[in-house]
């Protein structure tokens, strides 16, 4: 029998093959100019102006120690991957190269329009296009090189989060990667919608020790949220040391959810994660949770209990049985000299009280309780944050709620926001990081219900809570709470790939608000996380990229990353 007709032709074998090996040498897919996240506010791509990083290109900056130093960081990120040395160099006037920081605002090189800004576009408003104000950049990429400039090292810093994403993902690669170094042309100018963009990591629940707390700082950073909420304290174990009452944390600390060893920071500790913060422009918030979810304080001091009677230490998951007796002046000492010395080594502006699930302290008690706190945070020149419970209570100079709530019309924060309160967006059902993506995941919570990537990315903070508007909300923040959470690859199975749904609320336009556009962006990020060994989880709806060498990260499964180096600074 002749087969020969069955028999592909030589050249049709050769073409198939041809095609098999273009695929797998083919590079990734570019990146485009708009790929980032969270979106930034205006975006003029320039296909003609790509740009090549050279190998022995030089990073200059103005000379100034905080932009040096965001110079320093873009520096310590490209190295690794690209083997290339990126000496930093300081320069009054860089006017080109191929690297340039520069904190004055700067004439745009040669050849690139600069992009017009809505507020240009409106024919009313007169404001200037180039006012980058506190966090803004302004990012530009000709053949010639990449220039980021913006008013304030922060905002370069932002800048640099930028570039990092228009890098190809290789960019992530611990070690060197033969590829080349493209960045899209064109101009992109960028500022946040909102102030305060946070994430909150329980830290009582289970105890989480400073490296894996460092390591969650860089997720912030990658995606511009600039607070980091650290819940120190709860009835399952308090983790900051405090010299006037150290028993606080040798015995409360001692403890956590299912009976665990537990830990707490030294003061050195805390620290070293205020200053890692700070490097990458993030703030820590540190909430003294009272005057409940103390049981950890109470099993050190009894005194500080109703019936002065030390409970036993609790590893379990329930809420609302401890508190710290309302009524005991001993309990007002307690408090000032905690919030004292936690104000004495946070640089930051805020202190938070918590104020939740106080459901033992009640009606005047409970008001003038947190009445009586609040001032004693504004004695220590801070700024008082509370759980939304704490809206009854007086008015406090500048007091911000972090609103929880699972339904927006909250009648009583709406009224504490007429009194002058501003709000942080936490809503239970879009924002809780610790509530589970689908029935089958394999941890997390589900009484705010499930949150999957959409949900967390499906609401406007800007309106979300009737009678709040916009311009009295600070900003948002994604909680991690971690009864169920207990490594550093289960945070980041939870955090991402939600946190930068968040971070593009806190940051972006509602006018780039756009789920088709976003589930396509955040995609990209997969290869990203992967190249650096950063567990995610991989959500059905996100159309993830194929990955080549990515480790096999299965839907639900928490999938063990590869070792990653201990962060240093
Ligand atoms: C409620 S929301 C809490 C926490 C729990 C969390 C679990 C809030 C301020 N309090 O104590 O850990 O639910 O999702």
């Amino acid at each position: 029998m002749d087969l020969s007709a069955h028999r592909p032709a030589a050249a049709e074998l050769a073409r198939a093959a041809e095609l098999t090996a273009g695929e797998l040498l083919a590079p990734p897919a570019p990146v485009r100019l708009g790929d980032v996240v969270p979106a930034p506010e205006q975006v003029r791509p320039d296909p003609t102006a790509d740009f090549t990083l050279p190998a022995d290109a030089a990073v200059r900056v103005s000379p100034d120690p905080d932009a040096r130093d965001v110079a320093e960081q873009l520096a310590e990120l490209l190295r690794p991957a690209t083997g290339y040395p990126l000496p930093v160099v300081l320069e009054a006037t860089a006017t080109g190269g191929p690297l340039v920081l520069t904190l004055a605002a700067a004439t745009p090189p040669a050849g690139v329009p600069r992009p017009r800004t809505a507020a240009e576009d409106a024919p009313s408003a007169g404001a200037c296009a180039e006012e980058l104000g506190a966090e803004g950049y302004r990012l530009d990429v000709t053949p010639t090189g990449v220039r980021i400039s913006a008013d304030t090292a922060t905002g370069l810093f932002h800048g640099v989060q930028t570039l990092r994403q228009l890098l190809p993902a290789a960019v992530e690669s611990p070690s060197p990667v033969a590829t080349r170094w493209v960045v899209p042309g064109g101009a992109l100018v960028d500022r946040p919608r909102f102030p305060y963009r946070g994430a909150m990591l329980d830290v009582s629940r289970h105890f989480f020790g400073v490296a894996d707390v460092l390591r969650v700082i860089d997720h912030l950073a990658r995606y511009k949220l600039n607070h980091l909420h650290l819940h120190l304290t709860d009835d399952q174990g308090w983790r900051i040391a405090v010299d006037s009452w150290p028993a606080l944390a040798t015995v409360g600390g001692a403890t956590e959810v299912d009976g665990g060893p537990g830990g707490f920071y030294t003061d050195a500790d805390y620290r070293r994660i205020v200053r890692y913060a700070a490097r990458r422009h993030v703030t820590v918030v540190p909430e003294i949770d009272l005057p409940g979810h103390t049981n950890a304080a109470l099993t050190a001091y009894p005194e500080l209990a109703p019936d002065r009677v030390a409970p036993p230490p609790y590893t379990g998951t329930e809420v609302g049985f401890s508190y710290v007796d309302p009524a005991s002046e001993r309990t007002y000492d307690f408090v000032a000299d905690v919030l004292g010395e936690v104000a004495a080594r946070t640089p930051g502006p805020w202190l938070h009280i918590g104020g939740d699930e106080a459901f033992k302290v009640k009606g005047a008690a409970y008001t003038g309780f947190v009445e009586r706190v609040q001032r004693i945070v504004a004695g220590t020149g801070k700024t008082v944050v509370g759980w939304h419970q704490i809206a009854p209570a007086g008015h406090a100079e500048g007091r911000v709620l972090q609103w929880w709530g699972t339904d927006g019309d909250d009648l009583v924060v709406a009224e504490a926001v007429r009194r002058g309160a501003r709000l942080i967006l936490s809503p239970g059902n879009h924002a809780y990081l610790d509530m589970k993506y689908a029935p089958d995941t394999p941890i997390g919570h589900d009484w705010a219900g499930l949150i999957d990537v959409r949900r967390a990315y499906d609401w406007d903070p800007g309106t979300h809570v009737t009678g709040v508007p916009a311009d009295a909300v600070l900003g948002v923040e994604a909680p991690l709470w971690t009864e169920s959470v207990t490594t550093l690859a289960e945070i980041e199975f939870m955090f991402l790939p939600r946190l930068p749904a968040i971070a593009e609320l806190g940051w972006s336009p509602r006018t780039t608000h756009d789920w088709a556009r976003f589930r396509e962006r955040l995609a990209g990020h997969g290869p990203r996380w992967a190249t650096a060994g950063i567990a995610f989880h991989r959500a059905p709806e996100i159309p993830w990229p194929a990955e080549r060498d990515a480790a096999d990260t299965p839907p639900t499964g928490i999938p063990t990353p590869p070792a990653t180096p201990t962060p240093t600074g």
